[in-house]
Order: C-alpha cells, then structure tokens, then sequence
C-alpha cells in the first residue's frame, strides 16, 4: 500500500491520479495539509497529515498498512527564498521523519524528490553531468542537496530502499505551480490563451531544463518499479527531456497562435535561474532503469494549448 504525502500539490495531484489508476482506489492513501475539494479528496481514500508530524504519519502507516511512501510535500525555489527557516524545517524534516520510518523497518520503499536546483553557479552549465560541483546558493537548492546526501547516508548505513530523481522545470495543465523559478513556463500557456500576450518574470535568453508532467511522473513510476539492483545512484539521478528559453516556447505558442506577444520583466526569480543549469546530461537515469522522454518542446505545446483551452471554456 501507497502513502502520498503532499498529494494536492503540483507533482502529487497527477502522481495521485496515476498511481490509483495503476494500484487500484484502496492500494493508495492520499494526504495534504488540508483537506480541498478537489478530485484527489473525493475520489478515494484522503487523510488530513502535518509532514513534520511523525507521529501522525506513522499512525496513518500503521492503520493502512503502508508499504511505499511518496514524500510530496515541499516549499518551492521562490517561496523559500521568502521563508528559509520554514523551507528548510518543512523540507529536511519531512524527509528525516520518512528516512526513520523505513529506518525503524516500519515501511519498505521511499520516493523522494530532489531537483536541478542541486546545482549552482559553479556547476559546468551545459548537458551538466551526474557527477559534478555542486555548491547551490538557494535555499531550496541547499535542501536538496542536504537531502540527497541523507537519502544516500540511509541506504547505505541501514540499507533504506529510498529513490530519488532531480525533476527539471515541470510543466502541466491539471495543476498550478506552487511557487517555483519555473512556473513561468506554465503560466505563459495560461496566459496565451486568455490574453495573447504574457509578460516574463525571466529574461529571453534564460535557458532552463524542463519537462511535461506526464513524463515527469512516467519517471517517477518507473524508478519506483525497477529492481532494487537496478537502482545504483542513491542520492538522485539527473533527468532530463527539454531546454528552452522564454524566448523559444514564445515562439512555438506563436505557430498555434500567431498574435501572441510577449514582454520581459525580470524580478528576483532572475537570480535564482541564473544559478541553474541550463541542460542535463542523463545518461545515468537512461542506463540504469531505462529512463527515456516521450514529450519535447512541439508536442507538449501541442497538448497545453488543446487541453487548456477546453478547460477554459
Ligand atoms: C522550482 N519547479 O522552480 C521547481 C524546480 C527545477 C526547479 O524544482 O522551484
């Protein structure tokens, strides 16, 4: 059985979505710090959860019987930034607790996520490798750094079963950004179809690694399946689908809609994506468990623009 932690966010709405539909409604726990009303809430089994709370969380992993736990809950790059204790609390104590959980022999599996942000401005900035400087100057970059170096201290001291992938900028239409250096990337679609024109919290040539949701959660599903073996880098894989600029994905929103404009107003998220890199080597993740992306800059501005502008009207 499946504990989702973090389940009404970005990432774990969809991953929610997915993994009930591969394991079954009653196989998969969703849980948040509140209780919306939304589809992850009212479509199956959704238990109110504190990720800092340990005792809460090992309650819900006694009562459901809980095998693999996926760990959600975050602050974003941007929202850090404005609240460092409590990004750095929420993001490395949310982690500890699940670490010791599987520590304690109480739950068998762990997906963590890890992120490029990892990197810094010391960091080789192009195809950037698995294995490189790592000296990141955010707040969330230090988190998850710091985490993946625990991730890796669990599994090898006392053999935690924990996986981990370093999501690029993830770009979906079912859910909002929640406060992220890479949000741009979503909004844009947004708001090329409801205004035609958007204006750019990063500048033209701000080169990013990103990634459709679909993919992102492919991967995520697909580490979690492999064989233990299989999963020879414990601290977090590098992975990697597309690189574009504000610039680029303005012009590939203007093959659909050929009136679309775009302006440039760089605020401090400016910083934060100029100590990213901007492309990922991810040759390991490809190697080791078959990692491979279906959707690139074309395809995916195909699907954004269809289905948000069902949505919308
Ligand atoms: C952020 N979307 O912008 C996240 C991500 C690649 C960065 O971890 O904070």
């Amino acid at each position: 059985k499946i504990l989702i932690i973090g389940a009404c966010g970005q990432i774990g709405t969809e991953l929610t979505t997915k993994l009930r539909s591969i394991y079954g409604n009653d196989n998969v726990i969703a849980s948040d710090i509140r209780k919306l009303n939304n589809d992850i809430v009212n479509n199956g089994i959704f238990e109110v959860v504190n990720a800092l709370d340990y005792n809460q969380i090992e309650h819900l992993i006694e009562q459901y019987q809980i095998t693999d736990v996926y760990l959600m809950a975050a602050l974003l790059s941007a929202t850090a930034e404005k609240n460092p204790a409590f990004a750095w609390d929420l993001n490395m104590n949310s982690l500890f607790h699940v670490l010791n959980l599987a520590k304690a022999g109480k739950i068998k599996k762990i997906f963590w996520p890890s992120s490029i942000a990892v990197f810094g401005p010391t960091t080789p900035r192009d195809n950037t490798p698995q294995y490189t400087i790592m000296e990141p100057t955010t707040v969330y970059g230090i988190s998850k750094q710091t985490g993946e170096r625990w991730c890796e201290y669990y599994h090898h001291q006392y053999g935690v079963d924990v996986r981990s992938i370093r999501y690029p900028g993830l770009i979906s239409w079912t859910t909002e950004p929640g406060g992220g250096t890479t949000d741009y990337a979503v909004d844009i679609y947004h708001k090329a179809i409801e205004k035609g024109s958007f204006t750019s919290f990063l500048s033209e040539d701000t080169a990013l690694p990103m990634m459709y949701m679909d993919d992102a959660i492919k991967a995520t599903v697909s580490i979690m399946q492999a064989d233990a073996e299989k999963i020879k880098i414990r601290s977090s894989y590098n992975l990697s689908a597309m690189s574009f600029t504000p610039k680029e994905i303005a012009e590939e929103i203007k093959k659909h809609y050929p009136n679309f404009t775009i302006d440039y107003n760089p605020d401090f998220r400016q910083k934060i994506a100029d100590s990213w890199p901007a492309s990922i080597d991810d040759t390991s993740a490809r190697e080791d468990w078959g990692w491979s992306n279906d959707f690139n800059i074309e395809n995916m501005t195909v699907e954004m623009l269809e289905n948000l502008k069902k949505q919308k009207q």
